[in-house]
């Protein structure tokens, strides 16, 4: 099964979606290697056109380049993608592979956004560097801790604290949602990343109520919408976008819905701004 809507081939796509269904972390709950599957088929409950957007999707070219599951799979596909001057779109699987798309890319002038509910900046866990608690500790060891920002946080270990204050890593916690502005912390990240952004959106950074079908559930997160409209925000800088974590054993298939959605929303706001 192919993602909706993603009728072209990879030479003549600008959008190129792949799955990488990578679940080795031992998480909480597995089965995130069934994610892409699952997306794929909620993809198809959706309108093509985006209304709000004045986007219909038949008209953004879209290729879905089957799954890649080994690190090195997902590597050379990202850098094929990312060379070609097209733009990434990945299914986890585990966050463990946001590091392999991002070694992809040529890391000059990029900067990485990532939506998570944990900082991810353990050295390593339960033996493993390359575990998906990890991820945005190999993510600012590729492109520099300076130019890759967390942003949901609501759950830290103290010893990746005292390594993220070490590092210099700036992270924003949901409680920084609750208490500004939308537009004061979108012109701060503005200040913070590149004319480059690539989006990491694990789904735990949403609140389980609206994504319960995810690995590592953590109360207390973002809205789906204050997501979908942050991504909005950076659509005219961005090169390349994954989602990860989300779990169908544990999922009513709504969680998988969401992923789609945000997808399609991501694929219809950069067709709109580059345009
Ligand atoms: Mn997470």
């Amino acid at each position: 099964m192919k993602f909706a809507d993603a009728d072209s081939d990879f030479d003549s796509a600008r959008f190129i979606i792949f799955g990488a269904p990578i679940d080795v972390s031992g998480s909480h709950r597995p089965g995130c290697g069934l994610a892409p599957e699952t997306i794929r088929a909620e993809s198809f409950n959706f309108e093509t056109y985006l209304y709000d957007l004045e986007v219909d999707l038949i008209q953004s070219s879209i290729c879905d380049h089957g799954d890649f599951d080994t690190p090195s799979e997902i590597e050379k596909a990202a850098r094929k993608i990312a060379s070609a001057g097209k733009f990434p779109m990945a299914m986890g699987g585990e966050h463990s592979i946001t590091p392999s798309i991002i070694s992809g890319f040529d890391p000059e002038g990029l900067s990485v956004l990532v939506f998570d509910a944990h900082l991810d900046f353990r050295d390593s866990y339960e033996y493993d560097k390359n575990s998906h608690a990890c991820a945005t500790r190999r993510i600012s060891e590729i492109i520099g801790v300076e130019n890759v920002v967390p942003i949901g946080i609501r759950s830290i270990c103290s010893e990746e604290l005292e390594d993220a204050r070490k590092a210099g890593l700036t992270y924003l916690t949901v409680d920084a949602f609750r208490e500004n502005e939308l537009s004061v912390l979108l012109t701060y990240l503005d200040g913070l990343l590149s004319d480059k952004i690539y989006i990491s959106l694990d789904m735990d950074a949403i609140d389980p109520s609206f994504a319960p079908g995810v690995g590592t559930p953590e109360p207390f997160g973002l809205s789906p919408l204050m997501v979908r409209d942050i991504i909005r925000h950076f659509a005219d800088r961005l090169v390349g976008f994954d989602v990860v974590e989300v779990c169908p054993p544990v999922d009513n298939g709504n969680t998988s819905a969401l992923a789609a959605k945000l997808m399609r929303d991501v694929i219809g706001c950069v067709s709109k701004n580059t345009d």
